[in-house]
């Protein structure tokens, strides 16, 4: 190309055009500076799995910084800090850090998590996923551990596709590596369409936008020029797919360069116009250091025209995220269970819309959600998925809800207010009440034996069998047969042995839910079990005393009813003073059993210290 001339006198010279827009994207920026965050907030060394980009330079600096990078967690001394790269890590690396005590920082990328969740979605709806993408790249064996194996078949050529050993009727869906060639990705997915019948795809491309534009604008430039430069490592994904845009557009010679040095001097020399893009994980300086020894071989930089990115994604939380306070916590995990109970319990039109009226009624806009919380927090301090256990408290909601009807039915406790509301039975009728937590008790088993709850039918039945003993014989529901039979004398063990069937046995399938969501170690498990049984008898207690000294509107329910009706209570048992005693004693042992799992587990001791100086 010939460089551009303005009349007779204007000077000739060299072109080197920038692509825009080029270097860091936003998701890289964001996991290079929660590097740097670790390192200020935990003090030096923290450790980096693997490459955190693929940039050496951004690892040197780092490293000078006091980070260490390793490649495997067990170079990682226990109860270190690590931080996951932003390729994403499989499940079983979250595993192993918490089997390790270490505290993690995990910078996936929120566009990379975005297809994690996508193939789930299609993992959950039966089809076999292609995901087209490099053999071997981190975020390719990242996306591949979010299902059981045999679920994904990672795609990286047309010949891939057609060696598949599928028939054409097999249901699939596609899912793309983020840092994929546009192009390439396209005669891919174009050789699926064609040779499979069912094929599922996301309303919009895997490919993120970062490597679409770095994409596009090379290739706008690559025709054009003469030489085209990528500053980027040979690691790269996304800058090796640079060089291929580049070269697919027409340029002949394309540099992967990871800096000044590996410039060819003599053959760029040679160029009038050099087009020059950097890939999202080139810091500005690799870029500057390019550009400047190009500009001593008299270069003259222009910008070029380009897309402006205005993405922005929120920090990694460096910090142990229970730094959040527990109302902030359990606000966000209502949240989401309403929402979960709102869509699983449609509400209806036509005839028989009584029942789910009454489901409806009877579980949503209300209560503390102070189970499904406690399943969501033990769940997340374990890194078990998030939508897996909100899915599991939802249904424990559910099972939580029945016992309420239930326990509300003049046959039980009789009372006439719940939840600042009619109790049930009020607002309908006591058969619609007997049928409502009935078919409430069977969709809290149906929701368990969903995949919704977990993707491996071993741990459904597990959360299913376990529910089942929480409610039956041994549970629930002779907890509410001795509270309504109580002994002439009951003792304080007495008292306690009922109050833990109540109360307590359904607190123990929460962390029990959430161990197995999480599939923790069975000294975990235990620990967590031990916790919850404290808790589960803290938490009555103070429903006991709420019940005494509490104030019917901020409970939301009749108080002082447990005296009238004879029932035998902690207050009963030990007095005022002495069930205060007893439940601060138990909050107490419920941190004890928190201890060994360090600040990851503060938002359980906030559960713990919530529930014994709650006053609703
Ligand atoms: C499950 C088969 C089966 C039978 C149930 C009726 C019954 C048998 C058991 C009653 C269990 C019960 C209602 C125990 C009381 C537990 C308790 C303290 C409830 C209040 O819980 P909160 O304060 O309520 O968390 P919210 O409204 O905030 O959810």
């Amino acid at each position: 190309m010939a460089p551009p001339t303005s009349g007779s006198a204007a000077p000739v010279h060299k072109r080197l055009i920038l692509a825009n827009p080029r270097g860091f994207c936003a998701g890289v920026e964001r996991a290079i500076t929660a590097v740097e965050g670790a390192i200020d907030y935990y003090g030096a060394p923290v450790f980096v799995r693997r490459h955190i980009v693929h940039n050496q330079a951004v690892v040197d600096r780092l490293e000078a910084l006091g980070a260490k990078f390793v490649a495997e967690l067990d170079e990682v001394p226990e109860g270190a800090v690590v931080i996951l790269s932003a390729h994403g890590v499989s499940p079983v690396i979250h595993r192993a850090a918490r089997q390790r005590k270490l505290t993690t920082v995990d910078t996936t990328c929120p566009l990379v998590a975005r297809v994690h969740a996508q193939v789930v979605d299609y993992y959950r709806t039966g089809r076999h996923i292609l995901l087209i993408g490099q053999q071997g790249h981190p975020q390719i064996l990242a996306t591949v551990g979010q299902v059981p194996a045999g679920a994904i078949s990672v795609v990286g050529s047309i010949a891939d596709v057609d060696a598949l050993p599928l028939t054409a009727n097999t249901a699939v869906a596609l899912s793309v590596q983020t840092t994929f060639s546009v192009g390439e990705a396209a005669e891919i997915i174009a050789t699926i369409k064609r040779r499979f019948l069912d094929v599922a795809a996301p309303p919009s491309s895997d490919i993120c936008f970062a490597t679409t534009n770095r994409q596009e604008a090379i290739e706008k430039l690559a025709s054009a020029a003469d030489q085209v430069v990528v500053v980027g490592d040979d690691l790269s994904s996304n800058a090796r797919r640079l060089a291929d845009a580049a070269r697919a557009a027409g340029c002949r010679t394309v540099y992967l360069v990871n800096g000044p040095d590996a410039l060819d001097i003599r053959q760029i020399s040679g160029a009038s116009v050099v087009a020059l893009t950097a890939a999202a994980s080139t810091p500005p300086e690799q870029v500057r250091a390019v550009c400047d020894r190009l500009v001593s071989l008299g270069f003259v930089i222009e910008e070029s025209e380009g897309r402006e990115e205005t993405t922005k994604f929120p920090p990694v939380a460096i910090a142990p995220s229970d730094d959040l306070p527990l109302a902030d916590r359990m606000d966000t995990v209502r949240r989401d269970v309403e929402r979960c109970l709102d869509r699983t319990l449609a509400a209806k039109t036509g005839r028989h819309t009584r029942l789910i009226e009454a489901m409806r009624y009877a579980v949503l806009g209300g209560g503390k959600r102070l189970r499904a919380s406690l399943t969501v927090l033990a769940a997340e301090m374990l890194d078990a998925d998030y939508r897996r256990a909100i899915w599991v408290a939802s249904a424990i909601e559910c099972l939580h809800a029945q016992s309420l009807v239930h326990d509300d039915l003049p046959c039980m406790d009789d009372d006439d207010l719940r939840r600042g509301r009619p109790s049930l039975h009020r607002q309908f009728d006591e058969a619609t009440a007997v049928l409502a937590g009935d078919a409430l008790l069977a969709l809290a088993f149906e929701m368990l034996s969903d995949e919704r709850a977990h993707p491996d039918g071993a741990i459904r039945a597990r959360l299913v069998n376990s529910l089942a003993r929480t409610v039956g014989k041994d549970g629930l529901a002779l907890g509410q047969m001795m509270d309504l039979n109580p002994p002439d004398d009951p003792s304080p063990d007495d008292v306690e042995q009922c109050e833990g069937l109540k109360t307590g046995v359904l607190l123990n399938f929460c962390v029990e839910a959430a161990a197995l969501l999480a599939d923790c170690s069975t000294e975990e498990r235990q620990r967590l079990i031990r916790f919850s049984e404290q808790l589960g008898l803290a938490f009555q207690i103070r429903d006991d005393i709420l019940d005494r000294i509490g104030n019917a509107e901020a409970m939301g329910k009749r108080t002082r009813k447990d005296r009238r009706s004879g029932r035998i209570t902690a207050i009963e048992a030990l007095g005022l003073e002495g069930a205060h005693e007893r439940s601060r004693s138990l909050a107490a042992a419920c941190q004890d059993h928190l201890a060994p799992f360090g600040p990851r587990a503060e938002p359980l001791r906030q559960i713990a210290e919530f529930a014994v100086s709650r006053m609703h």
